[in-house]
């Protein structure tokens, strides 16, 4: 054994020996050799201070870590992208100028907002309860910034027309890997500006709307949006017990529990409760819930007005931002719906946070590969660096095409919102914005959650590391197909927009797609990716005339299928588009091809095989709920 353990440490030295630059002198520890607890042959070596893996030095090579740059002059489609559409220039100088603040200051903000995330505070020293939620300095310092770069304002303000909006959300873009998740008070801020918006800019939420669409910070407010009760976040109708009492002043007094409230340190909120009539009777259902307008504020007594925060919830991710339960314990409200209509009120604000969604699940992709990018020009391995590894590349260029084709269709979105707020959208436009929202939210969502998770991997255990700062992107990807919709919930909005429109949301899809086709019967360079999106638009059609004959139940096992089919076909389009345009670099095309190679129309594949079949239900059932056959039981059982 002592002979084995001598030749052992002998020869582990001569390895450190043979690769250190300089010759060690060894020699036997006296402390273990005065002990006399070990033979003469157990051997413990120490070193001289050359050698470069001892006491306190762990070796001289360390890896350098990824750069973030300018998120603006590094993104060749979003410049691309702006140069065709809104060729401003002072629109470019204030994404650069935003760009490099981001990377200088704002960034680190962001990381400080993850490292001290919010606190509650339930009572003062003298046991008096106050209710506060504790934020870090950086995430006050994101609302002055989000107020004095126009985050919000910038789509009220409409400087640049039917583009404000493409402007705004590039913007955000830009902002949302950085903000800490300020993005979320921002959205819902957003949202709450246009319900009012659409309802009327009067008494008493003239001053709010003043407030939501300001740039100055001590002005600035945001807002929450408190849907989500015990019973679900989804089913709003059924899951909704608070309810509103009136009040002899025409306001409300609110009672009830409400279970996810995100950015819960807003300064007001808008919410959904039952008006109690006369015998204290609510009615039940989505025609019982009216839309609610309620400020946050403290009595002199230092408590909060009507309101008790539960707790903090406790997060897989955005940890930087307080979600809270609350308790609605006399909230004083006022109603901004009519009876009855608070869910085709409160629909508004569910449009633009779920594009805002989107705008931050591309902009986590769009971040993830900057750093990748970065990162493969620096990291060594295998004797070069991980940019002249093709296989690597491949990867990263995969991940390309789906950010390529997230940003194009958060875009397209942006930009079919800005003409229904500027006046110049055609029905065509309405109805394509209604169905392509949910459709947008949805798969951009899935998308995030795939590309950051390979964006980690690109790392190696560095992307599995907390105090790099990569897994929190992973983290935070995760709820962007959770909240404001699930991918079912919402696949089920579009079947819902289909019916309610009597198709004609989809007869909008069919012919704008068709449109941005046509444009590209010229480019020889494209024709496959053009053939493909063609037969993919003839499969979809013809799916629809074939399962509209079917019921509602065949269409609902369709429905997730259909929504994907229809993202990735309109994606497609969307970059056979981007290619043709006359500034197109051979990148374009490129990127066009590669999207285009994918199943666009899965919904045709999968019914092929039978899936949304009367015998598939009880199949699927079957799969998940299988139950081990009997025998061999355990004595518990
Ligand atoms: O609150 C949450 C977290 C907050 C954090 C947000 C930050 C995001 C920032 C991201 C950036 C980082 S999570 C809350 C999540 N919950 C939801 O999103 C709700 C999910 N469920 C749905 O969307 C359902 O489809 C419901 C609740 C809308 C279904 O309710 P109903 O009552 O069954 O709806 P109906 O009967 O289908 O529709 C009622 C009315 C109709 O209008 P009318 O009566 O005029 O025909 C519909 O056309 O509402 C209209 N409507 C819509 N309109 C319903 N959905 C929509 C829509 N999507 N767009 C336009």
């Amino acid at each position: 054994m002592s002979a084995l353990l001598k030749t052992h440490i002998a020869g582990g030295c001569h390895r450190l020996w043979k690769g250190a630059p300089r010759p060690i002198v060894l020699f036997r520890s006296a402390s273990v050799a005065e002990a006399g607890s070990r033979s003469d042959e157990d051997h413990v070596w120490e070193a001289t201070d050359s050698l470069t893996f001892s006491g306190a030095r762990i070796g001289s090579f360390f890896q350098e870590r990824p750069v973030l740059k300018n998120p603006f002059v590094e993104d060749a489609l979003l410049r691309g992208y702006l140069r065709r559409h809104l060729p401003n220039q002072e629109i470019f100088s204030d994404l650069a100028a935003f760009g490099e603040r981001l990377v200088s200051e704002v960034d680190e903000w962001g990381r400080e907002c993850e490292l001290n995330p919010p606190r509650l505070v339930h009572f003062d020293p003298w046991g008096r309860r106050v209710d506060h939620i504790v934020t870090s300095s950086s995430w006050k310092r994101m609302k002055d910034l989000s107020a004095r770069e126009g985050l919000v304002a910038i789509g009220y303000e409409r400087a640049f027309g039917e583009w404000s909006r493409v402007y705004q959300m590039c913007k955000l873009y830009l902002f949302s890997p950085s903000s800490g998740l300020y993005t979320c008070p921002l959205a819902m801020t957003d949202g709450a500006a246009k319900v009012i918006q659409s309802i009327g800019v009067s008494s008493p939420v003239e001053e709010a709307y003043r407030r939501l669409t300001s740039r100055q910070p001590d002005v600035f407010w945001t807002s929450g949006q408190w849907m989500t009760e015990r019973r679900g976040g989804s089913d709003v109708a059924s899951g909704t017990e608070t309810v509103a009492v009136p009040q002899r002043d025409g306001s409300y007094k609110l009672h009830g529990f409400k279970w996810f409230t995100s950015a819960t340190d807003a300064d007001m909120t808008l919410t959904l409760a039952r008006v109690q009539d006369g015998s204290g009777e609510t009615t039940p259902g989505s025609k019982g819930l009216s839309l609610f307008y309620a400020e946050v504020s403290r009595g002199q007594d230092g408590r909060l007005r009507g309101l008790e925060v539960q707790r903090l919830k406790d997060k897989l991710g955005t940890r930087q931002m307080p979600t809270a339960e609350l308790l609605l314990d006399g909230l004083p409200a006022f109603r901004l719906s009519e009876e009855g209509r608070g869910v085709a009120s409160i629909a508004n604000m569910l449009t633009i946070t779920r594009i805002h969604n989107s705008i931050s699940a591309a902009a986590a992709m769009r971040r993830v590969l900057q750093l990748a990018r970065d990162y493969a020009a620096r990291r060594t391995v295998f004797g070069k660096h991980l940019k002249d590894h093709p296989l690597h590349v491949q990867t990263l260029a995969r991940m390309e095409v789906e950010t390529r084709g997230a940003f194009l269709l958060v875009m397209d979105v942006c930009r079919l919102l800005g003409c229904e707020e500027n006046g110049s959208a055609s029905r065509q436009d309405s109805h394509l914005l209604r169905l392509l929202t949910p459709v947008v939210k949805l798969y951009t969502g899935k998308q995030a959650v795939a590309v950051v998770s390979e964006g980690l991997e690109s790392f190696g255990g560095q992307g599995y590391m907390e105090d790099t700062g990569l897994p929190g992107i992973l983290r935070d990807a995760q709820v962007l197909s959770i909240w404001e919709g699930t991918t079912n919930v919402l696949s089920l909005d579009v079947l819902r927009c289909v019916a309610r429109s009597s198709g004609m949301v989809l007869q909008a899809y069919f012919s704008h797609t068709k449109s941005l086709l046509a444009g590209a019967s010229s480019f020889s360079s494209l024709s496959p990716a053009v053939k493909a999106v063609d037969g993919a638009v003839s499969d979809l059609e013809e799916f629809i005339k074939v399962a509209s004959s079917r019921g509602a139940d065949y269409m609902e096992a369709a429905a997730r299928d259909l929504a994907y089919s229809l993202a990735r076909i309109y994606t497609g389009a969307l970059l056979i588009d981007q290619a043709c345009w006359k500034e197109a670099s051979s990148v374009d095309v490129y990127a066009a091809l590669r999207w285009c190679e994918q199943d666009l129309c899965l919904v045709t594949t999968k019914q092929r095989r039978g899936h949304y079949d009367a015998g598939f239900p009880t199949l699927d059932a079957a799969l998940v709920f299988e139950r081990p056959t009997q025998g061999w039981r355990t004595a518990k059982e």
